[in-house]
């Protein structure tokens, strides 16, 4: 399926595995709609996407624990951008990696209202003109973490076995319609994701990735466009993809 002229739009796009997935969808001639909170850094991430081929981007400011500002921002789109052929739900963070009895609330708060909430809302925007439009893929962002809980990540494993079974549900929801849903569910991959899970300890977080050939963001962009290029009858529900060094979220081989 080609995604020349296609409205994609991704969220959490201003770094990480979501703004490899812009420049990745860029190179394929898709039309981006950017959001993300950090404006400097979307617009940075919306010239490159031109550059690579983004016949048009359009950026917008958007915190997805917002939920008026979400409804909002998708209700008041120029009407070239309104008919999304594709979201990719990638705005999602960790905070903290304390057992659950000791666990700061606000890290939980964060984690549950972008991971999760900020997922449904944003679904519960786009989704819906999908239907009436009979055109539309979801593509959400999971985790080894939603598969197997690991010590000290109790709240971020149950954000991302929350959007396993969302989803999951989703795609029986829209069973019916042409509309598709894929879950790209990564291990490790070498992002900012450790430095915002440790609140900013480089030394910390470097650590995570010590001895192991990480996935790159691109690598996990690569199957996103992927799952997104297959015929129109074929959906992908779920791709679970780590490192080689990686066996599942508990797992590791690190080199000496
Ligand atoms: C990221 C993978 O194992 O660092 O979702 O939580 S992990």
């Amino acid at each position: 399926m080609s995604l020349k002229g296609k409205i994609v739009f991704v969220t959490g796009a201003s770094a990480g595995i979501g703004a490899a997935t812009a420049l990745a969808f860029a190179d394929q001639g898709a039309k981006l709609l950017l959001a993300a909170r950090r404006a400097g850094r979307l617009a940075e991430v919306a010239s490159k996407a031109k550059e690579r081929g983004a016949p048009a981007v359009h950026s917008i400011d958007l915190d997805v624990r917002d939920r008026r500002a979400v409804q909002n921002a998708i209700d008041s789109l120029p009407a070239e951008w309104a008919e999304i052929d594709i979201l990719v739900n990638n705005a999602g963070l960790s905070r903290g990696l304390d057992k659950l009895y000791m666990g700061k609330i606000e890290d939980w708060e964060e984690m549950i209202d972008t991971n999760v909430k900020g997922l449904l809302y944003v679904t519960r925007a786009v989704v819906p003109g999908m239907v009436v439009r009979s055109r539309g893929h979801v593509i959400n962002l999971g985790s080894t973490a939603g598969e197997l809980t690991y010590p000290n990540g109790a709240v971020y494993c149950a954000s991302k076995a929350a959007e396993r079974s969302i989803n999951d549900g989703l795609r029986q929801d829209v069973l019916g319609t042409p509309v598709r849903v894929t879950s790209v569910d990564p291990g490790m991959v070498e992002t900012d994701f450790s430095l915002v899970r440790f609140h900013g300890d480089t030394e910390r977080a470097s650590k995570v990735y010590k001895g192991v050939k990480a996935l790159r963001p691109e690598d996990v962009a690569d199957v996103i466009v992927w799952a997104a290029m297959r015929p129109a009858h074929v959906n992908i529900a779920r791709v679970l993809m780590t490192p080689v060094q990686q066996a599942n979220s508990l797992l590791f081989h690190r080199d000496e």
